[in-house]
């Protein structure tokens, strides 16, 4: 097993890494911002380095302050959690020529699956199914385009290469918008991603997104923890997560399930993965994969009782994951409400002091946070401050455990979306189970 981790994030996660660490006898290096020097984590690990100021830019994102810090702490290993570096190939590629571990894909996987018309091919070849779409970039032959488009159907969606979560991506209605709105995105993936290829894909109107947890192992081992569905989102931000996903059968979360874990074992796929889908009329449509642990990893954990970082942690150390596909039993049903510092009305950040927190508790209630009574919220960062979790033997009663735990959960000084959490817990739609994407945006302009 890796000794010593470097956390090269911040908040709830990075405690939820030191954790996982701390559990396997692993030591551990926090590194932080000059704003960040009172976090919870920083507190709790072996060793800590100040690693810049508080822009991300200059610190979480500073690649060479972050490769000194391993240098300065003899760290073996760096955990980049979510965001940050998580999904830079450049940043995983330097940390292995430098002699450490990066705990995730290889930089070449995490590269592939940057650009999404390399993912979608990969994804094609070992079986997965993807949305109809050029299944390649879009070229300058005019003729071409307009006959892949004609034979997809209208609506189509224009998306960029090297785009994803929602950011160069273009809804085209009907075909003499076609070429036009192609340029407009090429020049804007241009300019945002440096990178100016787009291709299409069938528009899906009404879908659900639902992702499947994978981990792979790097020598062609890898097993699935099943669905999640995060359909329930505003402006590409996910507000609340479920595993399972309601109404998915159990036959068809088989079969995409061993889609997945087939094409994690031809890329020889190493860590924690998850493949996005989009899922409408009992079909899934892969979209996109993220080679990191997401947000919303909790309820799967919940529901299989495996603890994912630890799996990453074992696999970066070279060991065979700790269960085989046969032994992974889903049982129950676990719902995650992200709870971010704003105001549950405007949804703008209120960063500040919180004077006092006092968190849920009891049978089948989780609190991944990182506050504390006298803890001071920055303005720089992302506005999630916890993630509570509840899991019961079915989706009705992990609902109740929630609805409960919301109204125990206390947070003062700064405001928070706990009220839009309670809504959405009375929502005859979203208790009904099931919802699509567009649900929690159409619910919030009424
Ligand atoms: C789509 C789609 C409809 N049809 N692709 C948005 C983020 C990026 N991950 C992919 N996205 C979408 N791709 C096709 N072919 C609708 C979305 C989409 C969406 C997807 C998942 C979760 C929330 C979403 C909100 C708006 C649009």
């Amino acid at each position: 097993m890796i000794e010593k981790v470097l956390i090269a994030n911040r908040g709830e996660i990075a405690l939820r890494i030191l954790r996982a660490c701390k559990e396997l006898g692993i030591k551990t290096v926090a590194v932080h911002s000059t704003v960040d020097k009172d976090l919870m984590h920083v507190r709790l690990a072996d060793e800590s380095v100040c690693i810049g100021p508080p822009k991300s830019a200059d610190s979480y994102l500073n690649v060479p302050a972050i490769i000194s810090a391993m240098e300065l702490t003899d760290a073996q290993a760096v955990h980049p959690g979510y965001g940050f570096l998580s999904e830079n190939a450049d940043f995983a590629e330097q940390v292995e020529k430098c002699g450490f571990i990066f705990i995730g894909p290889r930089a070449e996987t995490i590269r592939i699956m940057g650009d999404k018309v390399a993912a979608i091919d990969a994804m094609i070849k070992a079986g997965v199914p993807t949305v109809p779409g050029s299944n390649g970039p879009i070229t300058d032959d005019n003729a071409r385009t307009l006959k892949i488009a004609r034979e997809i159907g209208y609506p189509v969606l224009i998306k960029a290469a090297a785009g994803g979560g929602g950011r160069g991506m273009r809804v085209v209605e009907k075909e003499e918008d076609l070429l036009s709105s192609i340029t407009v995105t090429q020049n804007e993936a241009g300019s945002f991603f440096g990178n100016s290829m787009v291709y299409l894909e069938k528009y899906l109107g009404n879908p659900r997104h639902v992702e499947i947890q994978v981990i792979g192992d790097g020598v062609g081992n890898a097993i699935s923890l099943g669905d999640r569905d995060c359909s329930l989102q505003r402006r590409h931000q996910k507000v609340v997560e479920e595993a399972p996903a309601p109404g998915v059968t159990d036959e068809e979360r088989k079969n995409i399930m061993e889609a997945c874990i087939q094409a994690c074992q031809n890329i020889k796929y190493r860590g924690a993965g998850t493949f996005e889908f989009l899922y409408e009329d009992g079909n899934f449509y892969f979209i996109e994969m993220n080679t990191r642990v997401q947000v919303e990893h909790p309820v799967t954990e919940l529901i299989t009782g495996i603890d994912i970082v630890k799996e990453q942690l074992r696999v970066a150390s070279g060991l065979p994951l700790s269960v085989t596909q046969d032994e992974i039993m889903i049982k129950g049903h676990a719902i995650e409400c992200r709870i971010n510092a704003e105001d549950p009305a405007t949804f703008l950040p209120s960063p500040g002091k919180v004077n006092i927190f006092h968190a849920p508790g009891g049978n089948g209630v989780r609190v991944d946070s990182h506050i504390y009574s006298g803890y001071t919220v920055p303005p720089f960062y992302d506005s999630l401050i916890a993630k509570l979790i509840t899991y019961g033997a079915d989706r009705n009663e992990a609902l109740l455990k929630m609805a409960n735990a919301l109204e125990e959960m206390h947070i003062d000084g700064i405001k928070t979306n706990i009220p839009l959490h309670q809504d959405i817990m009375r929502d005859e739609g979203f208790r009904a189970g099931g919802v699509n994407i567009h649900y929690l945006e159409k619910k919030l302009k009424l």
